[in-house]
């Protein structure tokens, strides 16, 4: 009886884990080395964390598209930034990049800065975990990081008007909503009735003896033959027709534009040489879940410099120096006190140092990227930030092989 109930509870156990693992939707499941090497996200902020049914919520931030895109991952070509949401919770209103209006998919270019900007309107109540996410051509979804947003209030209440280019004001919710049932209800029936008035006679194995036996000319019926015709004609009118009459009722339409838009990067915002990096060797402890980084640092900039973070796929590794906005430093993807430096003097100007640098946190394993060590394609990518002691920041962006250590 106590084993049964332990396996009960074992069971139970289980089914709650499951649970709790399926607030997550994918955001782990991408390769490692392409969560690090591709888009590396910073400084992504949203808003507003608690919204009512018709509000904006804005998601900003900036990404570095890596030098070192990996070898294995078709190169960013067309890429088109969205929302990972739950569902329709929320409408997108919005979005630009690098400041400019921004409808179609763009080329992103290796080495080269961005920064982004999204507007949502809040549909369906609910708490929901949202993301900034890339869609790359023939590669897949790049998740940014994610918040959770608590929408508030009435889902019947949403409201989405429009203005169209002919001037009438149209309500996206419910414009068009009974020609599409109609349509969709009018094939539905077309086709069931196909079916069903050939499924109603002998079927396969029936058919195949009669075919044996010589009696193919029963199989089908003068009148099968008769309403083959009519569907034959009848389907072509009725789609050409219907299609002239929405023509004459829509004359001023615009297609689904498929070229690309052309947004120019920033002017270069990581890696623009005042800081040099270069990552000369990076173990892995699995047990420990510390990446130990032998950085050779050059401070090109006129003022002494401290290293603050290092971030990697939408993870954060920060220490003291650091400068995150407060709400950052509760975030589950936010190690507050995961960065360690084996010398924390401030490097000179001119100065060119070696430095030790270790990220430490579980955060390596809860988000999946531990399995780095496992990948064909076993290199770290990620961004390292330097405060100078007048406050300004300079980023950079390197990559380097991983060597795992189990000990
Ligand atoms: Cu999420």
């Amino acid at each position: 009886m106590l084993k049964r109930l332990g396996f009960l509870g074992c069971v139970l156990t289980t089914l709650a884990a499951g649970i709790s693992v399926a607030h997550a939707h994918g955001e782990k499941a991408l390769e490692p080395f392409i969560r690090m090497r591709t888009i590396q996200w910073y400084d992504v902020s949203w808003s507003n964390p608690t919204v009512e049914v018709n509000d904006a919520v804005t998601v900003t931030g900036r990404f570095h598209v890596a030098e070192d895109w990996p070898i294995g991952v078709p190169k960013p070509e067309a890429a088109y930034l969205n929302i990972s949401v739950p569902g329709p919770v929320m409408i997108r209103t919005e979005r630009y990049l690098n400041g400019q209006p921004w409808t179609n998919s763009v080329a992103l270019r290796p080495g080269a800065d961005y920064d982004f900007k999204v507007v949502l309107k809040a549909r369906v109540p609910g708490r929901y975990h949202i993301h900034p996410f890339f869609n790359l051509k023939d590669a897949g979804p790049v998740m940014g990081p994610g918040r959770w947003i608590e929408i508030g209030g009435d889902a019947a209440a949403f409201s989405n008007p429009v203005k169209t280019l002919g001037g009438e004001v149209i309500d996206m919710e419910s414009y068009g909503l009974a020609t599409g049932v109609m349509w969709h209800g009018l094939w539905l029936l077309v086709g069931l009735a196909w079916l069903l008035w050939w499924i109603s006679r002998p079927l396969f194995f029936p058919r195949y003896k009669m075919l044996e036996a010589g009696r193919e000319a029963e199989l089908v019926t003068p009148l099968d033959r008769r309403i083959a015709k009519v569907i034959l004609v009848a389907v072509p009118v009725v789609v050409l027709g219907a299609n002239a009459m929405a023509q004459n009722a829509y004359p001023n339409t615009i297609p689904l534009q498929a070229a690309l838009d052309h947004i120019d990067p920033l002017e270069p915002v990581v890696n623009t040489g005042a800081v040099q990096v270069k990552i000369l060797r990076a173990e892995y402890r699995v047990p420990g879940r510390s990446m130990a980084m032998t950085a050779q640092i050059f401070n090109g900039t006129g003022h002494p410099i401290r290293i603050g973070e290092f971030a990697t796929a939408g993870l954060r590794f920060i220490n003291a120096v650091a400068v995150v906005p407060s709400q950052d430093e509760t975030d589950h993807l936010t190690a507050a006190a995961g960065l360690h430096l084996d010398n924390d003097a401030p490097i000179q100007p001119g100065e060119r140092r070696t430095v030790m640098i270790s990220a430490t946190d579980a955060i390596w394993e809860t988000e999946k990227l531990d399995g780095l060590i496992r990948d064909a394609d076993s290199r770290l990518g990620g961004l390292l930030f330097f405060y100078d002691d007048a406050g300004q920041r300079y980023i950079t962006s390197s990559s380097v092989a991983v060597i795992p250590r189990f000990d």
